[in-house]
């Protein structure tokens, strides 16, 4: 880590401009690609997240709404906050014409780029702390709290305003010279920093991600109704998949990538050279088949330390099924599905019911 000359000593003044630029340096030395500092005045996106609500496009995330204006107030949040430290980390594990392979391969299984590897909260949370104590250690003990959406955060609307970029069409982060495949984390901090100047929006007459999802969830510029989008659908949803959806789904059974994959700001996307967002267990390449017949012990082992895990077994099953469902009529496909046809859980001989009539069986 580079040393950079003293900021401050108990007899003098902190210089803000010196230790804002130091911030950056320390936080690219652990890592992260870019830092920037913003205050805590997010009324404009506020207001959107009112609407968004009150759309109800949160769907069952009933968390989005539980905190009230906690989320978009950093002060109610965190007494004290005067400035927002923001960062951003990339996560991409491959090219995207390995994933174009993998996502046009009907018996392979489309797992998000985010979670190939280890979970990132666990990542950028302890780079975060280790940045929080490096300015400790230059300013003495000061108010702070990280974050990685651990809690009621509008990360984006702040990383658009420390300068990360700016918030697309298809509502995720880009950035101008890295696309959108990274991260977002924050130290909450009551040092009076210099702030940085946001992004400007550059999507311009570009419309592809609204175009290309499959389930056609961007249902205008900047309004994502999340009821809709796949990462809701096989990440967040608990219950039954809507049958609406399910053959729109195709190969993807955790999360989605569609929208980030056709965005032309992409091509700048550079690899993570995190070996923690590495491709575990092989499953930017997996076949539907082999992750079907995982049992419970072997899904909750392999995705140990994977933000996969959280969804459980069940919800795992559920996708995979609607995948098999939309997989080509083979002997195999048809006999993994009839392995589970009598799974004691309601919820996954449902979707297996489906999936089987999708080859033309008929539900038992
Ligand atoms: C809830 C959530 C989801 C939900 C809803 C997504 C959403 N757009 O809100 C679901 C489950 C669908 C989801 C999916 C994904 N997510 Co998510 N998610 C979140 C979470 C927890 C909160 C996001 C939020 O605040 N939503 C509230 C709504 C109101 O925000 P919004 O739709 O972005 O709307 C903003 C603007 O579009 C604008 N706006 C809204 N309406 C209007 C209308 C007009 C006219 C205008 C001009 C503007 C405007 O203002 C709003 C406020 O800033 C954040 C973490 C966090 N704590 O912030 C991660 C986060 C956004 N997710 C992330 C990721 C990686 C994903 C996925 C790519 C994962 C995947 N591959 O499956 C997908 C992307 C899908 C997509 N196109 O958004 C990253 C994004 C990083 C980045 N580069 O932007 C985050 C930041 C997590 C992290 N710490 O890195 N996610
Ligand atoms: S695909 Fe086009 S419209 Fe969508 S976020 Fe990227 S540049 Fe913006």
């Amino acid at each position: 880590m580079q040393t950079l000359p003293p900021l401050a000593n108990p007899a003098a003044a902190i210089d803000y401009g010196k230790l804002a630029e130091a911030i950056k340096q320390w936080g690219c030395d652990l890592g992260f690609q870019q830092v920037g500092i913003t205050d805590t005045n997010l009324s404009a996106a506020e207001n959107h997240l009112v609407q968004w609500l009150k759309e109800g496009f949160h769907g069952e995330m009933a968390y989005m709404e539980r905190h009230g204006s906690k989320r978009s107030r950093p002060g109610e949040l965190l007494p004290g906050t005067l400035r927002v430290i923001s960062v951003r980390m990339d996560y991409l594990p491959e090219s995207s014409a390995a994933m174009q392979d993998e996502l046009n391969n009907p018996f392979k299984a489309y797992l998000s780029r985010y979670a190939l590897g280890r979970d990132y909260h666990k990542v950028l949370r302890t780079r975060l702390h280790a940045l929080a104590e490096r300015i400790e250690d230059e300013v003495g003990g000061f108010g702070y709290r990280v974050f990685v959406d651990s809690a009621p955060v509008l990360e984006k609307a702040l990383a658009e305003k420390a300068g990360l970029g700016w918030i697309g069409k298809h509502t995720n982060l880009i950035n101008r010279r890295a696309g959108s495949w990274f991260f977002l984390g924050e130290i909450y901090t009551d040092l009076p920093l210099p702030v940085d100047v946001p992004a400007k929006e550059s999507c311009g007459s570009c419309t592809a991600c609204l175009q290309i999802c499959p389930t056609q969830a961007i249902i205008a510029p900047y309004r994502l109704d999340a009821r809709r989008c796949i990462s809701y659908l096989t990440i967040e949803l608990r219950g039954s998949i809507p049958v609406e959806f399910r053959t729109a789904i195709g190969n993807r059974v955790y999360g989605c990538d569609d929208c980030q994959l056709i965005c032309p700001w992409n091509r700048f996307a550079r690899l993570s050279p995190e070996h923690d967002f590495l491709p575990r267990h092989s499953l930017n390449a997996a076949q539907l088949i082999e992750l079907f017949s995982w049992d419970e012990p072997s899904f909750l082992t392999k995705m140990e330390g994977s933000p996969i895990r959280r969804i459980g077994y069940i919800s795992w099953l559920r996708n995979l099924a609607v995948a098999l469902g939309n997989a080509p009529t083979t002997p195999d496909v048809i006999e993994a599905l009839r392995q589970r046809r009598d799974h004691p859980s309601a919820l996954v001989r449902e979707h297996v019911s489906w999936a089987l009539e999708q080859h033309a069986e008929p539900r038992n």
